[in-house]
């Protein structure tokens, strides 16, 4: 209260974390108490906030918040765990006995680490301090969903590019420059519900005359205000990123000078072994590691040295199709520009095959990739719509080959690497000594592994089997594995296998409720966190923010952080930990940006530094004066990966498309099943939310009414959902734009909401709500590992026809 007796009234500037908009907003706190939270329009991420946004204070204020560290007294599988609250002291002296205990018998890579998602939670305010953890306690494996989530967008399109092709929140990659795009390509990705940042872009871009593209089952989000709208069979991508490549070869709508300046496209493959025509094969004097290219000029071949990138001699003009006679030192090979087996590739995709596999009619592929071609400058951004299949990594490389023709990479209005503040990594690699190789890349040594990403399912496997060595202690921040992973049966049984499990959250979830210690945390509005780049544009990349502290975090809650640092204090690496103090490290990673954290703490609103793009980096020389091109093995961008031909994978995108009505007989389960995020909720959270839970109280399962007429559902009806994998319950919600072949469900149901009197249900009861229960687990990716959660037969049925059965369709 103020001397007058009115409410003090702060407004608090800084932005939410919920999730990746990361948008920037201010804060009301009325009397110390955390009121309402609204867009800060002065913020480069501050146009608008969503509903979960608006609910933040209830989030804060929620009853179920965990708000003392708690001990299980009980054994696991138990029904009751027995919490009995304890003393952080004892709790963080728990946690570091168990993983040096577990170190001193297995290795320090038995004690593994798992995070939620930077995307859905604000846990990147803390990911670089538990990497540091991780490399200054000698493990490799942290568990999050990498594979399900950011492989694709920003670590498969490395094997084109060399870097990301669109960023990942830790990445790095280039991003759709929207503001100055001429074409923005929306793939599998609904902004309007999972990035409003992105989304407002667009709307603008639309009001400027942008052409848009999506590429979605569902007619959501910006989808009815595209040019063209591909309403695509799920699973099904890869082949249709082909098809419209075929359709910009044929008709010659790619950029060939780039193709041939700039991609490994006109270098020769020997048709005698399929393998790159290497220098040494034609010339004994040839040094190692040069390739071939033919000039059509001089009708002869010229080397090519990825050390400079040129060509010896300077071509005339380097042929991209057609077939060579070469006389190697083992007699006349014949050869072919790698551009021409693409293009063979591509052809398997006709229009015809496309209409027969993707469901997308000629004329409407035509008109893509017209629309591409034709509204260059193109930028796209690919997500969950491609990333959650088992060939995620080869659509994620055909998506990236189709968009290297168009010549826009680093373009303006292209995907941009946008500048950022340089500042100094914290995430300790130099503290990493001689660490294990991390778990699964034996077995997929180019997927997430090799970045030491754990999926998992390879996780579970470690636990159970040993495999490839054992790992028996879990130190969790976030993930809730049961719900965001396929066959939790299987997560349940590993989770209580382990010796010893901690998990911190901000509320109990049933992952978390097979910990042996549960620690509270505070939320984003309950603590600091720094924040260099916005990511999204030149602007929001020069904006760095220490976000505040909104209010107390309730209880004895802590930050992540403040948790990381009190681990590595009680593990004897205080010293690697700036002695504890996190303004030290703050200061460590500001260092080389001019902006001191003082500067940042006296202006929550945050501090622009800035910045200015350049384009077409590649083409800038380097101090050799040669040009950067870039950072792949060829120094080009590469249709052909010597990287994956070398690990037996196929060096060109080799795509399978799961086939519709397998693998069970079509009448059993004759429908495709995919899934979506829905607006209100992030992932398996905030179901408690009284504010967001009155408006989708429960599960729903879109299908089209012609399908739910055919098995008697009605709109709101229950069903049941089954594939040859499992089942859940959720209420059908007709809609007449899909496929009558398609139905979409949501994942992430499990939670209570006491306060509208709705139940929580079992994450592995195939009578509950886990849409992973119907995901076949072992449907993966074969280079990343991904489960296929957005592909899978399945059938609907009728679980009762009375409306007002929710109670019991839930239980
Ligand atoms: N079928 C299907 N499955 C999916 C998906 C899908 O679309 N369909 N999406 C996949 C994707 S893209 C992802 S990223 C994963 C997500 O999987 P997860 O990363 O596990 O995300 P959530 O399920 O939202 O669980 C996040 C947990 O973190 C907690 N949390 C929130 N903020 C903080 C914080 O600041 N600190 C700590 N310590 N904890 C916090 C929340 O309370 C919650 O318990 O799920 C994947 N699973
Ligand atoms: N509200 C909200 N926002 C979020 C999250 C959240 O859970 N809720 N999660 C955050 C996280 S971790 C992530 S990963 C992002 C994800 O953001 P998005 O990628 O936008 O998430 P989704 O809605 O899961 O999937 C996008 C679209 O893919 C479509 N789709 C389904 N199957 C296929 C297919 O086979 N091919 C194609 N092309 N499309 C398909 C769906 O219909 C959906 O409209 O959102 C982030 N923001
Ligand atoms: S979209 Fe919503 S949840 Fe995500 S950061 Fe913005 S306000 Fe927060
Ligand atoms: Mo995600």
């Amino acid at each position: 209260m103020t001397a007058s007796g009115a409410p003090r009234v702060d407004h608090v500037k800084g932005y939410c974390g919920l999730c990746i908009a990361r948008c920037g907003t201010i804060a009301t706190v009325a009397d110390g108490r955390f009121i309402r939270l609204d867009p800060d329009p002065s913020h480069p991420t501050g146009a608008a906030i969503c509903a979960k946004g608006r609910a933040a204070p209830e989030l804060v204020y929620h009853r179920d918040r965990l708000t003392r560290p708690l001990r299980r007294t009980r054994p696991k599988g138990d029904p009751d765990p027995g919490w009995e609250e304890t003393s952080w002291d004892i709790a963080i002296d728990q946690i570091a006995s168990a993983m040096r205990r577990t170190a001193a018998q297995y290795g320090p890579e038995a004690v593994a680490f798992s995070l939620s998602s930077p995307s859905t939670t604000a846990i990147a305010d803390s990911a670089p301090f538990v990497r540091r953890l991780m490399n200054a306690f000698g493990t490799p494996n942290l568990v999050w969903a990498l594979d399900l989530c950011g492989w694709g967008r920003g670590f498969a399109t490395r094997y084109v590019f060399g870097v990301g092709s669109v960023a990942t929140g830790s990445a790095g990659g280039a991003m759709p420059e929207i503001a100055k795009t001429g074409c923005l390509i929306l793939w599998g990705y609904n902004p309007s519900f999972s990035r409003i940042t992105h989304a407002t872009a667009a709307v603008d871009g639309l009001k400027r005359g942008m052409k848009l593209v999506v590429i979605d089952p569902r007619n959501v989000g910006l989808a009815n205000k595209a040019d063209v709208w591909l309403r695509v069979r799920p699973g099904s991508d890869g082949a249709l990123a082909l098809g419209l490549a075929n359709i910009m070869i044929e008709r010659g709508w790619y950029d060939q000078e780039f193709v041939r300046t700039w991609t490994n496209g006109p270098l020769l493959v020997r048709s005698d072994t399929n393998s790159l025509l290497k220098a040494e094969d034609v010339f004994p004097d040839a040094g190692r590691g040069s390739l071939v290219a033919w000039d059509m000029r001089s009708k002869s071949i010229v080397r090519y040295d990825p050390a400079t990138g040129q060509y010896d001699p300077p071509p005339g003009h380097l042929s991209l199709r057609g077939e060579y006679a070469v006389e190697t030192i083992d007699g006349t090979v014949s050869c072919q520009p790698i551009f021409d087996h693409y293009a063979s590739l591509c052809g398997q995709y006709s229009p015809e095959t496309v209409a027969r596999t993707c469901w997308i009619s000629a004329e409407q592929l035509t008109e893509a990739a017209r629309t591409i071609w034709e509204s260059r400058p193109v930028s796209y951004y690919a997500w969950s719509g491609h990333e959650h299949h088992a060939n995620t990594t080869e659509t994620a490389r055909a998506i990236a080959m189709l968009y290297a023709l168009t010549g826009s990479f680093d373009a303006p209005g292209g995907n941009v690497l946008l500048p950022s503040i340089p500042t100094a990594s914290i995430t300790g690699e130099d503290l990493a000594q001689q660490l294990a190789p991390a778990i699964g890349v034996i077995e997929r040594p180019l997927g997430p592994a090799r970045w030491g990403n754990v999926s998992t399912h390879d996780f579970y496997r470690a636990v159970l089997e040993g495999h490839p060595y054992p790992v028996r202690t879990l130190i969790g921040f976030g993930a809730n594995l049961l719900l965001a992973q396929a066959d939790p049966v299987r997560g349940r049984a590993a989770l209580s296998s382990l010796d010893f499990y901690a998990h911190a959250d901000l509320f109990m979830n049933p992952t978390a409720a097979l910990a042996d210690i549960v620690l509270p945390v505070a939320s984003c509005f309950e603590r600091e966190a720094l924040k260099i780049g916005f990511e999204i544009s030149e602007d929001a990349q020069s904006y760095v923010q220490l976000r505040s502290k909104i209010v107390p975090p309730p209880g004895e809650a802590l930050p992540d952080t403040d948790i990381i640092f009190g681990i590595a204090k009680r593990l004897g690496l205080e010293m690697k930990f700036w002695h504890g103090d996190v303004d030290a490290a703050y200061r460590e990673q500001l260092a080389l940006s001019g902006i001191s954290l003082e500067q940042l703490r006296a202006e929550p609103a945050g501090q622009r530094k800035s910045l200015s793009t350049t384009h077409y980096k590649y083409k800038i020389p380097d101090d050799r004066g040669i040009a950067r091109g870039f950072p792949t093995p060829t120094r080009k961008v590469e249709f052909w990966s010597e990287i994956f031909a070398d690990q037996g994978y196929p060096a060109l995108p080799d795509i399978e498309t799961p086939v519709f009505g397998t693998p069970e007989p079509a009448d059993m389960f004759p429908l495709v099943l995919t899934c979506a995020k829905p607006s209100l909720f992030c992932q398996s959270q905030h179901r408690a939310l009284p504010l967001l839970r009155k408006r989708l109280p429960y599960p729903e399962i879109e299908l089209h009414p012609t399908t739910a007429a055919a098995r008697k559902i009605q709109d709101g009806d229950w069903v049941e959902v089954r594939t040859s994998s499992g089942a859940m319950r959720a209420k059908a919600r007709f809609n007449n734009t899909l496929d009558d072949r398609v139905v979409v469900g949501q994942h992430g149901w499990w939670q209570a909401c006491a306060e509208l009197g709705i139940a929580g249900s079992d994450p592995t009861d195939p009578n509950g709500s886990n849409f992973n229960l119907t995901v076949d687990a072992a449907m993966r990716d074969p280079i990343s590992g991904t489960p296929s959660h957005r592909f899978n037969m399945c059938e609907i049925r009728l679980l009762r026809a009375d409306a007002d059965s929710d109670r019991r369709g839930m239980a």
